[in-house]
This record gives C-alpha cells, sequence and structure tokens, in this order.
C-alpha cells in the first residue's frame, strides 16, 4: 500500500442514556416525570486541509473514535462525547471499504464530510407522557455509535500531469521548471510517489505533477499500475515525456503508442485530455532523428516539443503552449458529498426472514429502536411494542404466520411473540 491510500475504522460515540426520575418537592409526594435527556455521542468528519500533504497520519491510527457522551442523571442532562476533525489532504476521496462505494470527494480546502454519525442521546422519560400515560417509568436509551470502515484515496489535483515511461526524465523535465527537487537517476522506477512543482510563465502560474513511470500492462494493474494512472485522472492537461534515443536501444515511436495504448485502456475520457508529446534529451539524440522522430509523431496528429531539459533547451514553447491549453479548461467542481456514509444506514426499510423457525427482523431503523429500549422496563417494552406495531412490523409478522409463543429476534435480542393485537 502507498503513502497515498489509507484503510481505517472509524467508531462514532454512542448516545447518552436518558433517565427516568420525577419531581421530588417537599409536601408532594410523587411529582411529574422529569427525566432528562442523555447526551449526544460524538461524530468523526473528514476535513481537507492543504497543510496536510499524505495521509501518512492517519494511516498510522488504527482507529478513529469519537467520544462516547454520558447519560442523563435525575433531571440533568447527559453531556455531549467530544467531536473529532481529522485532516486530510485536499484530493482525498473517501470510499466505503465494504461495499467499495464513494462516499465523498473532498477537493477543495475546507471541505467535510461526517464519516461516522455520533449516537443520538436516549430520551427522558418526561418526553413518554400522554393523556393516558402520565408517570412513565421508562425512559430510552443512548443510541449507539456507528462503526465503518472507510479506505482513503489521495488524487492529486494539478493542472499538468507528466506521464511517460521509467527513465524518460519526467523528473528532470519538472525540475527544470519549477522549484521541485524530485530525486532524479539513471534506473527506472526512481519516481515512486508522485511530485508536484508550481510553474510561472509570465504572469501564468499552474501545477505540475510528475508521475512514476508507466509500463506495459499499467491499465491492468501492472507496475505500479492504477495506482498512478488515478492520479492523472484530475490533471487538465497531459503531457507524454517520451525518451528520443532510449539507451536500452528500444524504439521511441513503439514506446510511445504503449503508453498511448495503456492511457486509451484505462480511460477513454482520459485519452481525450489535451495532450502533447515532450520528446525528450535532444542533446544525446542527432538532428536528423529527432526531426525524424517528430514527423512520425506528428503524423499521429500530435504536438510534438523537442527539448533537453539538461541542456534547458526549447522549455518554453511547451510552457507556453500548456499554459494555453489551461486558459480553454474550465475551472476544477466543487467538492462532492456523494453519500453521507450516515444516510445509507438510516434506511427506513427493514426485512423479516424465518431462519431456524425464528422470526428475525433486520433493518438498522427497527434494530436502533430495540437497542434504545430498556427492555428489563415492561412499560418500555410495550412502547416499543407499540412503535413497531406502528410501523408495520407487526403486520409483517403476522403475514409472515408467526403465532403467540413463537421467537422474534431483533438487534440479537430474542423476544416472545404475544398478541397484544
Ligand atoms: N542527457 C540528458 N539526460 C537526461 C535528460 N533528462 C533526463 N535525463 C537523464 O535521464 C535519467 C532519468 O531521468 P529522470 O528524470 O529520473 O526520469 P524519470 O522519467 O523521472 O524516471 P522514473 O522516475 O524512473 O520514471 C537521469 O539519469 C537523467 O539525468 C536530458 O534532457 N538530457
Ligand atoms: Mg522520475
Amino acid at each position: 500500500m502507498f503513502l497515498d491510500e489509507a484503510v481505517v475504522s472509524v467508531e462514532s460515540g454512542r448516545g447518552g442514556d436518558g433517565s427516568a426520575s420525577f419531581h421530588r418537592e417537599k409536601h408532594v409526594p410523587r411529582g411529574g416525570p422529569n427525566g432528562a435527556d442523555g447526551g449526544r455521542g460524538g461524530s468523526v468528519t473528514l476535513v481537507a486541509n492543504r497543510h496536510t500533504r499524505t495521509l501518512y497520519d492517519v494511516r498510522l491510527q488504527q482507529v478513529l473514535k469519537a467520544g462516547d457522551a454520558s447519560n442523563a442523571f435525575l433531571n440533568r442532562s447527559g453531556k455531549d462525547g467530544k467531536d473529532i476533525e481529522v485532516s486530510v489532504p485536499i484530493g482525498t476521496v473517501v470510499f466505503d471499504d465494504v461495499d467499495g462505494e464513494m462516499i465523498a470527494d473532498l477537493a477543495t480546502e475546507g471541505a467535510k464530510v461526517v464519516v461516522a454519525k455520533g449516537g443520538r442521546g436516549g430520551r427522558g422519560n418526561l418526553h413518554f407522557t400522554n393523556s393516558v400515560r402520565q408517570a412513565p417509568t421508562f425512559a430510552e436509551k443512548g443510541e449507539p455509535g456507528e462503526s465503518v470502515r472507510i479506505r482513503l484515496e489521495l488524487k492529486l489535483l494539478a493542472d499538468v500531469g507528466l506521464i511517460g515511461l521509467p527513465n524518460a526524465g519526467k523528473s528532470t523535465l519538472i525540475s527544470v521548471c519549477s522549484a521541485a527537487k524530485p530525486k532524479i537517476a539513471d534506473y527506472p522506477f526512481t519516481t515512486i510517489v508522485p511530485n508536484l512543482g508550481v510553474v510561472k510563465i509570465d504572469d501564468v502560474t499552474f501545477t505540475m505533477a510528475d508521475m512514476p513511470g508507466l509500463i506495459e500492462g499499467a491499465s491492468e494493474g501492472h507496475g505500479l499500475g492504477h495506482q498512478f494512472l488515478r492520479h492523472i485522472e484530475r490533471t487538465s492537461v497531459l503531457v507524454h515525456v517520451v525518451e528520443v534515443f532510449p539507451v536500452d536501444g528500444s524504439d521511441p515511436f513503439e514506446n510511445y503508442q504503449k503508453i498511448e495504448a495503456e492511457l486509451l485502456a484505462y480511460s477513454e475520457e482520459l485519452a481525450n485530455r489535451p495532450r502533447c508529446v515532450a520528446l525528450s534529451k535532444i542533446d544525446l539524440s542527432i538532428p536528423e532523428l529527432t526531426e525524424d522522430i517528430t514527423a512520425k509523431l506528428e503524423a499521429e496528429g500530435r504536438i510534438v516539443f523537442p527539448l533537453s531539459a539538461v541542456t534547458n533547451q526549447q522549455i518554453t514553447p511547451l510552457l507556453y503552449w500548456i499554459a494555453e491549453r489551461l486558459k480553454e479548461q474550465p475551472e476544477i467542481e466543487e467538492p462532492t458529498i456523494l453519500r453521507p456514509l450516515t444516510g445509507k444506514q438510516t434506511e427506513r426499510g427493514y426485512e423479516v426472514e424465518i431462519q431456524n423457525g425464528n422470526f428475525v427482523i433486520s433493518g438498522r431503523r427497527v434494530e436502533r429502536l430495540v437497542e434504545m429500549t430498556d427492555l428489563r422496563n415492561t412499560e418500555a417494552v410495550r412502547y416499543l411494542h407499540r412503535k413497531l406495531e406502528r410501523m408495520g412490523v407487526m403486520n409483517e409478522l403476522r403475514e409472515a404466520g408467526v403465532d403467540s409463543g413463537d421467537t422474534v429476534v431483533i438487534a440479537g435480542w430474542m423476544f416472545e411473540f404475544k398478541d397484544w393485537g
């Protein structure tokens, strides 16, 4: 796994229990209910922050856990649990690690997503009074916190991406265009994480990312494959760096075709981005050879910039071309929160299934209802029963053929079915 990826467990805090209590005053033997509510459990929020550069700190954590709330005591409310905010780099994409669905794309400074929402505080008995039940002896328990596993991926946000085979001269190019100081060496796979540089040409400033070398089969995950192709998804302009005179004796034109094929296989949309070829290391070539390859690439419809980063030849025409292309590009979109994690889990649906003769009810809302019920208190159980009746759960059970005395299982609790009708 790379530094720009992290899988973490996230837990929100549980809500505090509500209390069941009654006014006590001199001369008043039994006052009205006054039980207070439990506190709200802490939530876990991810926030995009430009001072955070990698997901390294997140990866060091086993669990990101917010605080539990405290229970209400008599007529005093419980304290809320501590929320936690975790800083992640701008460009972090959040996935549900279980179903792989994307939850949020934190593409701008300050973009936030709640990944685990704190449990609601249980309501005190005061809430359960009505015309017939004036002195409820029960209160609601706090809602349990959520526990989810999320996967974070950092997608670089750069205007321009430098792509090409290993050793093509990408890092050297970014080092002469910007203040970036990437590692440069005469062997392949020198760059293992993308380097970001800021380029200034006249009054235009843009960011450039130097990608690790791609190899044949990258689109199927070979080499560093998808890991890095995904970084270029968010660049507006691509510069394909092709070595004019490869030391390994390979053919520059075939090399060019290999990478182009990978791009196309990875994403057609990506392959259609504005793109040019930087024909690198022309100081190692002879003019005839350089011209020959340039002509071949131009015949493919490519714009070609023969250049040398070492002798600093012909770099500016490339930068002007990039600046022009960027002017034509739309601004980067707003952050997208596709699906707050908690949204999916509060779905209203439930299911009744018969397992080994037991009637098993599943569905988050129903399970939470049971988890928040003080099952030792008959009055609370009756209240639960009525709620389930109103939700239609009881009818569904009857339709499934439940009989008095049968066992109903909800959230791991077993109930004996009794039709109070
Ligand atoms: N003569 C000459 N050598 C160059 C030029 N550009 C890069 N090189 C050399 O080519 C080798 C590879 O350069 P890098 O910039 O590390 O190549 P890269 O594409 O970043 O390679 P990876 O990170 O391994 O994918 C180094 O030895 C560089 O000094 C150039 O314009 N002229
Ligand atoms: Mg490199």
